[in-house]
């Protein structure tokens, strides 16, 4: 057997040990390295990482407790072409997930990680996605062979004994198995098994790929223990927006991936909304539970923010940039001489020279971006100045709000709410948004993404979309739907509405809305705001024709964007919600 490591966080679980020791015996390592989450071990691990060159540490009197991580620069995004869904039968991954045979996938995976871990060290790395004690918390054991995957798993969920203590001598734990091999696309999988609660990733040392609370386990296989247990979990974004008088008012959105969802969670509200606050809970995943009030209620399974570093600055997230300032991991920037790092869109203008996200050297002059599009900050939720307190409240915050968004430069207005819960639901499931660099495809093309969960959700899309509409016999209260647009362009090709902290503005028409006061008229697509439903105050130079364009309903654009999601109705068919079809027809009718 292996050697322990000396001083190791180990476990009397036998369902822990026994999948551990089978791992061990399939993948030879030379040590297992019991991961307890504590200082020590993060400080160590660090120190170690930085002597095989795995991280740079940056400058520490700028940037105390940063460090800098390149990738392979084959393996730079989330695969979605290299992510299956291992179920018995194909239709319950359905049409919008690749399949394969649970024996078959395990089989090929077996071959692959086996001997993989020769001569290196494998770390068994337990952790909580929820606060512990939530009735929504889940354990969760990932074995790695890469100490980056520990270090940012250590930031991204609730790592160490914390995990074991609630597991006790359950065997209800997610297995994930995490094996770089030689990082090669061509040997890279992400295969999920959800009747065995079990990931496993190979190939691959980037973000979402191996980072196995977070996509994998929080969204694929959580999404389907939703559906068995009665709860959703959702790519959605939590926040808290508080009124000058203290009162709170919690909402839930979803956004394809790199649509701004961290800077949405992180909003500054402008100065003309004086004594305003937002808080955030969560930036990109939501785990949603009936209250016993008939509320929904949703927590943030993770502790950290892995999120999109261009374009990241003062402007777009001050929060952000300050929370950024210590204790993160950065993947894929640019690295400047005096040990800091850059990428385009931030707040200083680029360096005369700096090295770029391969290593190479780049001037201003160079044609290719210092940053990679899709580089990261992963840093520590407990960083970002406006946490809200209720981050770590085991029942959550009750949602009143449920906002659906996406990137999309006609068509769709700046907001609109749906008439009703299974309105909305036809809202979110006939989504589309302009792809970006967060996953490989044709950026600026319009993809149909179901509330943001294509390529999230771990069974058919169609059951998924029932699951939805089924919830709401489960809450009494259901939250207000909303869809939102914050890029809709004129006809000279400009953003319409600023964006940013402005969205303050959309956002306070919604929670208003919730509360019953604002002021609405109601359209074919949905309730919209009426004229002066807005304070545009401190926007002296914004055309409020601009406003009006940004709101406009063009039936030509409506009737296309219906034809549009046809490919979806008819991809989901034998699975589709006939409440989606009967949305569909009302919504014509109402053209
Ligand atoms: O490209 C990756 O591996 C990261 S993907 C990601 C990371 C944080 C939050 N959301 C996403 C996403 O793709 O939705
Ligand atoms: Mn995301």
């Amino acid at each position: 057997m292996p050697a322990k490591s000396p001083g190791s966080c180990n476990t009397t679980n036998h369902a822990v040990t026994s999948w551990v020791d089978e791992i061990a015996h399939l993948t030879r390592p030379e040590r297992i390295h019991w991961c307890d989450g504590s200082e020590e071990e993060k400080s160590a691990l660090t120190k170690l990482a930085v002597e095989l060159g795995i991280l740079i540490p940056l400058n520490q009197e700028k940037r105390p407790g940063c460090y800098y991580h390149r990738s392979n620069p084959n393996d730079v995004a989330r695969v979605e072409q290299c992510t299956y869904i291992c179920t018995a039968n194909a239709e319950d991954a359905g049409p919008t997930n690749n399949w394969m045979a649970p024996d078959k996938m395990y089989a090929k995976l077996r071959a692959l990680c086996d001997g993989a871990m020769r001569g290196r060290t494998m770390y068994v790395v337990p952790y909580l996605m929820g606060p512990p004690g939530s009735p929504l918390c889940k354990v969760g054991v990932e074995i790695t062979d890469s100490i980056y995957v520990v270090l940012s798993m250590r930031i991204m969920a609730r790592m160490g004994r914390q995990a074991y203590d609630q597991l006790r001598d359950s065997p209800h734990f997610n297995r994930g198995l995490h094996c770089m091999l030689d990082i090669n696309p061509e040997r890279r999988f992400i295969a999920h098994f959800p009747e065995d609660n079990a990931v496993i990733s190979v190939g691959s040392n980037y973000g979402g790929n191996v980072l196995l609370g977070k996509k994998c386990l929080a969204l694929r296989i959580g999404s389907w223990l939703g559906r068995k247990e009665g709860w959703l979990a959702e790519h959605m974004l939590i926040l808290g927006v508080e009124s000058p008088e203290g009162k709170k008012t919690y909402a839930v959105a979803a956004f394809p991936s790199a649509c701004g969802k961290t800077n949405f969670a992180m909003l500054v509200p402008p100065p003309a909304f004086k004594g305003w606050k937002v808080w955030t809970i969560g930036d990109d995943i939501a785990w949603m539970k009936p209250g016993p009030d008939g509320r929904l209620y949703a927590i943030n399974p993770e502790a950290g923010y892995f999120g999109v570093a261009p374009g990241t600055s003062t402007k777009s997230n001050a929060n952000a940039m300050q929370m950024i300032q210590r204790d993160t991991i950065f993947t894929n920037v640019a690295l400047t001489p005096d040990g800091d790092v850059w990428w385009e869109g931030h707040d200083a203008p680029p360096p005369q020279e700096c090295l770029d996200w391969r290593g190479q050297k780049w001037t201003p002059d160079s044609k290719e971006k210092a940053a990679h599009p899709n580089s990261r900050f992963c840093a520590p939720a407990a960083n970002n100045p406006m946490l809200a307190r209720e981050h770590d409240d085991p029942l959550g915050v009750p949602v009143s709000a449920i906002i659906f968004g996406a990137r999309r430069s006609t068509t769709m207005p700046l907001v609109y709410q749906a008439f009703n819960w299974i309105h909305g639901v036809y809202v979110g499931a006939t989504m589309g948004s302009e792809m970006t660099a967060a996953a490989a495809g044709n950026i600026g093309q319009v993809r149909l993404d179901p509330m943001a969960m294509l390529p999230f959700c771990g069974y058919n899309m169609g059951d998924y979309v029932l699951h939805w509409l089924r919830m709401r016999k489960l809450i009494s209260s259901p939250p207000r739907i909303f869809h939102v647009n914050w890029f809709r362009k004129g006809a000279d090709g400009k953003f319409l509405w600023p964006g940013f902290g402005e969205n303050m503005r959309v956002l306070k028409w919604i929670v208003d809305r919730c509360h019953g006061h604002a002021d609405a008229e109601e359209t074919p697509l949905g309730w919209v705001p009426g004229p002066r439903a807005f304070d545009l105050t401190g926007m002296e130079n914004f055309d409020v024709e601009d406003l009006e364009k940004a709101q406009a309903f063009d039936v030509e654009e409506w009737r296309n964007e219906v034809i549009k999601s046809n490919e979806l109705f008819l991809k989901l068919y034998p699975h589709l919600p006939k409440e989606l079809i009967f949305q569909r027809e009302l919504l014509i009718s109402r053209f």
